[in-house]
């Protein structure tokens, strides 16, 4: 088998630096989960090309594998980027209504970024090749390839929440969308809750699920827990790491992540047990997201204000309960937060899976995960402490019990969660869309089966 594979995203992208073009990799589970694949796989990615020197690269061979970059023009990307995909279809999808932007300028650019994706696709597609594209920014491709190659085999994986059916009808264009979805061969989500959802939506919207019903699957993606698992860091390291109990938390600068309510249950917790004073830190590592959006900026100030409160109010010469960091920080430095945080305090209000959540279990020696109960990754790990992350008080009572588990306790339920990112992690993920790929598009199997480890 062949694939095509389209995201938004590029793997590598390319950065014009002090007058040399620079190689950026693009983290996150999405793009090594998938470069994973493309390098087991001949075939093509064609992605966004977002570099500031990618004019000079839209066509490059990597790893075995090809790049294939679509460019835009500042207008394309404002209106497909910023406005219909991070304005329109991202807070629809996480139930912000509020924040909704519904003007019917945006879509247009929508629809031209999504057509140069589909044109892009249908120049390297032929009968062999599986085409698997990825997430809300790609919608309409789907539904554009069916008509440019009615028999192609098309999968969509969906990596953000699927709202209930009548919530989705808020969105003008909401048809036209699901028409597109619907016209793929396979569609993907993280949990059984988005495929609900999402046949429900089919049945208002377009009739009954029925016909849809057998293409439609929960598969979590999984995370590479070899390399979290992996060890091979600086023991020195654990000297250097704050003596006090660690709370740690990574998190892109984002409404849905739930960052405010996890420093107001600080507070609460702070309030209510002054015997806590000086005996932890709340790393808070904050990643700089979507900068130029307007309702970004704006978060960022709210969130910083609340930390220098909550700082002010408790903290001393001695002791900043909040320890707040706005920056990238490397693969290396996160594992080791991963590893010795005694707390991941992962709440966002509602979240697609949450990979976090993932990698923290497979790396972390002997920590505990409270966990939102909103975020998909709490199908899977369920010895997490589930928490609902608008309950200000139940968080901060769950921070405070974490605090002084028992390490029997932690233990076991850190083993339960190992071993389910063991046991579903990217390989499983790959092999489980190619098995349903193979029971639904016999003829495009080839025979040899790669492994994935
Ligand atoms: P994503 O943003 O692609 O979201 P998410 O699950 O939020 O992925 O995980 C973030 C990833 O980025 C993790 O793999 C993490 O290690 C990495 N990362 C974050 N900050 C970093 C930093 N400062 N330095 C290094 N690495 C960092 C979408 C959906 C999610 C869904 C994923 C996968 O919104 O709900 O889990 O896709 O399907």
């Amino acid at each position: 088998m062949k694939y095509i594979v389209a995201t938004a995203r590029a793997p590598f992208s390319h950065d014009r630096v002090e007058g040399k073009d620079v190689v950026r990799q693009n983290v996150g589970g999405v793009a090594s989960s998938l470069r994973r694949l493309m390098r087991d796989r001949e075939g093509t990615w064609v992605c966004w090309g977002d570099g500031t020197s990618d004019t000079n690269y839209q066509e490059e061979a990597v790893e075995g594998y090809r790049i294939s970059r679509v460019i835009l023009s500042s207008n394309e990307k404002r209106g497909f980027y910023d406005d219909f995909s991070n304005g329109t279809l991202w807070p629809l999808f996480h139930y912000f209504r509020e924040k909704i932007k519904t003007e019917d300028r945006a879509f247009e650019p929508y629809v031209t970024v999504n057509r140069k994706f589909a044109e892009r696709i249908s120049r390297y597609a032929d009968k062999d090749t599986v085409i698997w594209v990825h997430d809300y920014q790609l919608s309409l491709v789907p539904g554009m390839i069916r008509k440019m190659l009615p028999d192609s085999f098309i999968v969509m994986t969906w990596h953000i929440p699927w709202v209930a059916g009548e919530f989705f009808s808020i969105l003008p264009q909401a048809k036209h969308i699901l028409e597109s979805l619907t016209s793929s061969n396979m569609i993907t989500f993280h949990t059984d809750i988005f495929v609900r959802n999402f046949l429900e939506t089919q049945e208002q919207i377009l009739g009954s699920a029925g016909s849809i019903r057998n293409k439609v699957l929960a598969i979590p993606l999984g995370i590479d827990d070899k390399y979290y698992g992996a060890w091979n860091l600086s023991e020195t390291r654990r000297k250097s790491y704050p003596k006090r109990k660690t709370i740690f938390s990574i998190d892109r600068l984002d409404y849905t992540k739930g960052l405010k309510n996890r420093v107001l249950a600080v507070e609460y917790m702070l309030s209510r047990h002054s015997d806590l004073k000086g005996k932890f830190n709340y790393v808070m590592l904050v990643t700089p997201s979507r900068t130029t959006v307007s309702d970004y900026i704006a978060m960022k100030r709210e969130l910083e204000m609340n930390i220098g409160r909550v700082n002010g109010r408790f903290g001393d010469l001695e002791w900043t309960p909040i320890v707040y960091m706005y920056r990238k920080v490397s693969d290396n430095i996160l594992k080791n937060h991963y590893r010795f945080s005694d707390i991941a305090f992962i709440t966002p209000l509602i979240d697609g899976l949450n990979l976090v959540a993932k990698e923290f279990a497979a790396a972390s020696e002997d920590g505990i995960l409270i966990l939102s109960k909103f975020a998909g990754a709490s199908a899977d790990l369920r010895s997490a402490i589930l928490v609902n992350p608008y309950d200000i008080k139940e968080m901060a009572e769950s921070l405070y019990g974490a605090l002084s588990m028992s390490p029997e306790e932690r233990r076991s339920r850190l083993a339960d969660m190992k071993a389910v990112v063991r046991r579903k992690n990217t390989s499983w993920w790959l092999s489980r869309i190619e098995k349903e790929i193979s029971k639904r598009w016999p003829g495009g199997t080839n025979k040899s089966k790669p492994n994935y480890n």
